[in-house]
C-alpha cells in the first residue's frame, strides 16, 4: 500500500509522522472522508472545498492549492489501483513543542492521504433498517467547536458513539444543548412526513451526502426543509434515514424504542437511495487506472 505523505507516495511502513505532531498531541488539524465509485471520486471538489474551509478557520495553510490536493487524491488512488474505495485525507498542524500554542509549531503541516477499501454496514441493515437511540452527550456548541469543522478532534462524537454501543446500538443521535436534534456521530439525519423531507439546519456537519440527497429530493419535486427538529417530530415521522460518506443512505426504523412509520424502510427512502446510487455512477472526478 502506498500512502501520500507531504508530496511523496511512500510505502505504508514508512508513512510516519512525529510524536510532536499537534494533530496527535491535540487533535489540531482537519480531515475528510471521501469515496470513489468505479474510478470516480464522488464530489471530490466539494470535499476539498470543505477541507479548505476547516483549515481556513483553524489557520492552517496546507501549502498546496485545491487543484494540487485534488491531483494528490487521484494519484494516491491510482498508485493503489483502487476503483471503489475510501479516501482519508488528513491535514495536521504539524510538529511543534509540547505546548498547545500553534505559533510554536514550525508551519509545516503534515498532509496525508490514505486510499483503502471501504467496509459497509451489513446489507441486512439497508433492507431492514436500523434501530438507533438519542444519547446524553450533547453536540459541541457552535461557539466552542463548530460541528461544521471536520476537525481531528472527534471526541464529542466518539463519546456519543460509546454511549450507543454500550446500549447495543450502532449509531447515536446527538442533540444540541437545547434539545433539538443535531446529527449522528458520523451521519446526518433526515425525516420524511406529509410530502416534506426535513433535516436539521444547524449544529451539524454540512454533509456532502446530505447536500446530494437534498438536491435529489428537489429534482424529485419533494419539498425540503432545513430547520429545528424535536424528538417528538422524529418519533412521529413516516420515514427516517441517515446519510454519510460511509453509510451512503441507511433507513432508520426505530428511535428510542418508538417505531418510525410502519417499522420498515419507507418508499421515499428507498427511491432516494436508488437515485443516489445512480448519481454515484455519473458524478465526480473520473480517473483511469
Ligand atoms: N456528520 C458527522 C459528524 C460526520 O463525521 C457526516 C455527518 C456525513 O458527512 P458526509 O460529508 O460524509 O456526507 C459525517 C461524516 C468514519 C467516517 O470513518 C465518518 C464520516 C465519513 C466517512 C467515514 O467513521 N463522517
Amino acid at each position: 500500500m502506498k500512502i501520500y505523505l507531504n508530496g511523496k507516495l511512500v510505502d505504508k511502513e514508512n508513512a510516519k509522522v512525529s510524536v510532536f505532531d499537534h494533530g496527535f498531541l491535540y487533535g489540531d488539524g482537519g480531515f475528510e472522508g471521501i469515496r470513489s465509485y468505479d474510478s470516480r471520486v464522488f464530489r471530490l471538489k466539494e470535499h476539498i472545498d470543505r477541507l479548505f474551509e476547516t483549515l481556513h478557520t483553524l489557520m492552517i495553510d496546507p501549502r498546496m492549492t485545491k487543484k494540487e490536493m485534488i491531483d494528490a487524491v487521484v494519484a494516491t488512488l491510482k498508485a493503489n489501483k483502487i476503483k471503489d474505495g475510501y479516501i482519508r485525507l488528513v491535514v495536521s498542524r504539524g510538529d511543534g513543542d509540547l505546548g498547545l500554542d500553534p505559533r510554536k509549531c514550525f508551519g509545516k503541516p503534515n498532509v496525508i492521504i490514505i486510499a483503502d477499501k471501504i467496509v459497509l454496514y451489513p446489507v441486512q441493515l439497508y433492507q431492514k433498517g436500523m434501530e438507533i437511540i438519542t444519547v446524553p452527550t450533547v453536540k459541541n456548541h457552535p461557539n466552542a467547536l463548530n460541528p461544521q469543522l471536520k476537525s481531528l478532534n472527534y471526541l464529542n462524537n466518539i463519546l456519543a458513539k460509546m454511549e450507543a454501543s454500550h446500549c447495543g446500538y450502532n449509531e447515536a443521535i446527538m442533540l444540541e444543548e437545547n434539545g433539538y436534534i443535531a446529527e449522528c456521530t458520523g451521519d446526518n439525519v433526515f425525516i420524511y412526513k406529509n410530502g416534506v423531507l426535513s433535516t436539521p439546519h444547524l449544529g451539524r456537519l454540512k454533509g456532502i451526502t446530505c447536500e446530494a440527497i437534498l438536491e435529489l429530493a428537489r429534482k424529485m419535486k419533494i419539498k425540503v426543509s432545513e430547520g429545528y427538529m424535536t424528538r417528538h417530530e422524529l418519533y412521529n415521522a413516516k420515514e427516517c434515514f441517515l446519510t454519510g460518506t460511509a453509510a451512503e443512505l441507511i433507513p432508520v426504523v426505530k428511535v428510542d424504542g418508538r417505531l418510525i412509520g410502519d417499522g420498515r424502510p419507507g418508499a421515499v427512502t428507498r427511491k432516494l437511495l436508488d437515485n443516489f446510487h445512480q448519481l454515484t455512477k455519473k458524478d465526480g472526478v473520473k480517473y483511469d487506472l
